[in-house]
């Protein structure tokens, strides 16, 4: 037997390996699709050879990209997700019986049937969701078209800068989105690492990015083991509300929801910045 490793590189010298048995490729219009399977992770894809979603972390992410919000604005009724084929974000959407409509913007239809077919465990949402819709057209026309003022949070679950998630990096999208939002209206979006400099040059551009355009603009870590360096951010932008100050911890803790990474003190956590990621943040 042949040991294959699927390596993802970090840097020029740097990568993570892991053990894997092969179970899907392809190539679609948009991106190269793997499907593999390891001991330690599970099931995992990963789209221009970068990893997206393992069984075992993905948890720590979509708790991460979606509670906090909720926390904030216990209100949100209606909640657009841009990206996110795998299905990890609208799961944890779906949990809050208060929300009413889920519109969901998947660039590429491939992804959300292949985690159909191999990731239920986040993908199974999309046929059991009745307040769910899905559209396959890039989130950068959606959002264009989006009425004033039609979404309390916008979940921007997307690929890095590079590729077909590219445009989701962009002002003029920030601007479509703070335009789409209530008046108490949140954007959350993949915000890429502090840590390697490919990820921090993009994590910094985007923030003096959604700075420009929301008057509250704040970043928030967590801890993501397969991720490059595992230190991961998501952007927190909102017109009013503030993710510290009006922060509800005992109205989020009435949904009474079981969750494995999140909970109040991770929520207050989660917006204190090492002293070089604030650096990074502030520098021009
Ligand atoms: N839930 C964590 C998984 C992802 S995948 C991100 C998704 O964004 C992919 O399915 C990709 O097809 C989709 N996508 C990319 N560009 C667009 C676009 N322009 N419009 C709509 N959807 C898009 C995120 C992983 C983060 C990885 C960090 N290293």
């Amino acid at each position: 037997m042949i040991d294959l490793w699927f390596s993802e590189n970090y840097t020029d010298d740097v990568r993570l390996s892991i053990k894997v048995e092969p179970l899907w490729s392809e190539q679609t219009k948009f991106q190269r699709i793997d499907f593999f399977k390891n001991p330690t992770f599970g099931t995992f894809f990963t789209l221009d050879g970068l990893i997206m979603v393992t069984e075992k972390d993905e948890f720590i992410y979509h708790e991460m990209i979606c509670h906090p919000a909720f926390a904030i604005n216990p209100g949100i009724q209606r909640v657009l997700i841009i990206g996110g084929g795998d299905g990890g974000t609208a799961r944890e959407v779906a949990r809050y019986p208060t929300v009413q409509q889920i519109d969901q913007v998947e660039i590429d239809e491939r992804v959300v049937r292949l985690c159909q077919q191999y990731l239920p465990q986040t993908a199974s949402v999309f046929a059991n969701e009745p307040r769910l819709q899905l559209h396959f057209v890039d989130g950068v026309e959606f959002i264009k078209n989006a009425p004033d003022g039609s979404y309390d949070l916008i979940l921007v679950d997307s690929t890095d800068p590079i590729g077909p998630g590219e445009g989701l990096f962009t002002l003029e999208f920030y601007r479509h989105c703070h335009r789409a939002l209530t008046a108490n209206g949140i954007l959350v979006n993949q915000h890429e690492s502090p840590y390697y400099p490919r990820e921090a040059q993009e994590m910094k551009r985007a923030h003096q990015k959604i700075k420009a355009t929301f008057p509250i603009a704040r970043v928030y870590q967590f801890f993501m083991p397969t991720y490059p360096s595992g230190h991961w951010l998501f952007g927190f932008a909102a017109k009013t509300l503030d993710p510290v100050t009006d922060f509800k911890p005992e109205r989020w803790q009435q949904f009474n929801l079981k969750t494995r990474y999140y909970n109040p003190g991770v929520h207050t956590a989660a917006f204190a910045l090492p002293t070089y990621v604030q650096e990074m943040l502030t520098e021009d």
